[in-house]
């Protein structure tokens, strides 16, 4: 531990404020993860990695910065991580999930900003991400009006650190040649940062490696369709979430070991929970470290979450990139190819995003959807519309933040829901 406090004092963090969010992730870490009956063995591993997020991960961003390599903060999923494999460099989210750092936070962006934006500036004006103090460059990206303009704001305060992705609003053939331009900038950004040219060989390196990655998540999700299911939504929840934090290739590889272990389980007809459980899809905004309350509110009330069509979720995992090129110009316009399949409510139109939650729903016989939308992100409030009146099935829509309060009126109206889907 003294090692680790030295860490993060060289990283600049309010040691105060860090502690008190660590002793608060770890109380309710205890309540929600570890209280869930029949968990699988092979969660050990993510109940580890959760431990140490602000320990051993950091201590080998910093050990890897200092050997040279390139470590990159990114917010969204439209951000290349193929690329930054591929120069030896290491991918992380800073997307954050608690109400942190709020009053300052205010003080730079509106009040009615969505959650997560004023989440990631407070936890960076209050002194305790470390992820965010090891980047070389953070990555942003212009999706959103409040992330776009929240980053004006964020290389102000990190010190000219924000490098900015240009992401297309629509799906048209100019759209693409923009977005393909962009993936070629960036990795000229890369090449730049690393000291390293972008070869054929570390292409496809670093494409095999996020595939590996995407692949071992699309396994836990198949493994979700059965009933009973082997894996509580909060868990699986849990692994998306640490897509972002952890090694890939090691990553991949618990996750794979965890699959292998749930096949055992559905071949013995086992599950966290009973047979014929309701079963809830969720789909909208991002769930960012460590906002668990959606998924907790809904295991709490007599149903399982067997899905998120969510960036952290399917939107992340869905589409890999095809390694089937010959130079390195073709594999980025495969990488180009690959994000612009991913169905955000940034774009439009996006009838697409549909498709694919009727795609969840029916793979994954789920029994409603509950959508879910972060106050003030207008784009996900807007879809959540549209999607009631297209959806055709058991269908509710929350709007909701990070803040505790409405917790009950939310728990009344799920257990309401969730009382229809058993009828
Ligand atoms: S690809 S969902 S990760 S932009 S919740 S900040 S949209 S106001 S996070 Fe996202 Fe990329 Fe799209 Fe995915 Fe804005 Fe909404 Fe806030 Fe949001």
């Amino acid at each position: 531990m003294e090692e680790y406090v030295k860490l993060w004092k060289s990283l600049g963090l309010d040691l105060d404020s860090h502690e008190v969010l660590l002793n608060t992730l770890s109380e309710f870490y205890e309540k929600i993860f570890l209280s869930q009956p029949k968990r699988p063995k092979g969660m050990k591993y993510f109940d580890f990695v959760i431990s140490e997020v602000h320990g051993l991960r950091i201590k080998e961003l910093y050990d890897a910065r200092k050997e040279g390599k390139v470590v990159v903060g990114a917010f969204c999923v439209y951000v290349p991580e193929e690329l930054i494999y591929a120069l030896d460099g290491i991918c992380v989210g800073l997307c954050a999930g608690a109400e942190i750092g709020y009053e300052e936070a205010e003080k730079y962006i509106p009040r009615n900003t969505c959650a997560l934006i004023k989440a990631f500036m407070g936890f960076k004006l209050a002194g305790v991400c470390p992820y965010i103090e090891c980047c070389n460059i953070i990555v942003g990206e212009t999706t959103c009006d409040g992330k776009k303009k929240a980053y004006e704001t964020f290389n102000q305060i990190t010190n000219g650190k924000v490098y900015v992705l240009e992401v297309p609003h629509t799906k048209s053939k100019e759209a693409f040649e923009l977005f393909l331009k962009e993936v070629y900038k960036f990795k000229d950004k890369l090449e730049e940062l690393s000291g390293k040219k972008l070869t054929l060989e570390a292409l496809k390196k670093g494409v095999a490696i996020a595939n590996a990655k995407r692949k071992a998540l699309s396994r836990l999700e198949k493994l979700r369709a059965f009933d009973p299911v082997p894996i509580s939504g909060l868990d699986a929840l849990l692994i998306e979430q640490i897509a972002f934090y952890d090694d890939p290739v090691r990553f991949a590889e618990k996750v794979n070991l965890l699959c292998d272990e749930l096949e055992n389980m559905v071949k013995n007809k086992q599950g966290v929970v009973s047979k014929n459980t309701p079963r809830i899809l969720i789909s909208g905004c991002p769930f960012a470290l460590p906002n668990w309350k959606l998924h907790h509110l809904v295991e709490t009330s007599g149903a399982i979450v067997v899905g998120e069509e969510s960036c952290v979720g399917k939107r992340y995992y869905n589409e890999l990139t095809d390694d089937s090129f010959s130079s390195v110009e073709e594999g980025i316009e495969k990488i180009a190819i690959r994000y612009l399949k991913t169905h955000c409510a940034c774009f439009t139109p996006n009838n697409e995003r549909l498709d694919d939650i009727k795609n969840m729903f029916k793979t994954l016989k789920a029994d409603g959807i509950i959508h879910y939308s972060l106050q003030f992100c207008t784009p996900y409030m807007f879809e959540a519309y549209k999607l009631e009146r297209d959806i055709e099935v058991p269908y509710l829509k929350l709007e909701t933040d990070y803040s505790l309060e409405d917790i009950g009126q939310l728990k009344t109206r799920i257990e309401a829901f969730i009382e229809t889907l058993k009828e």
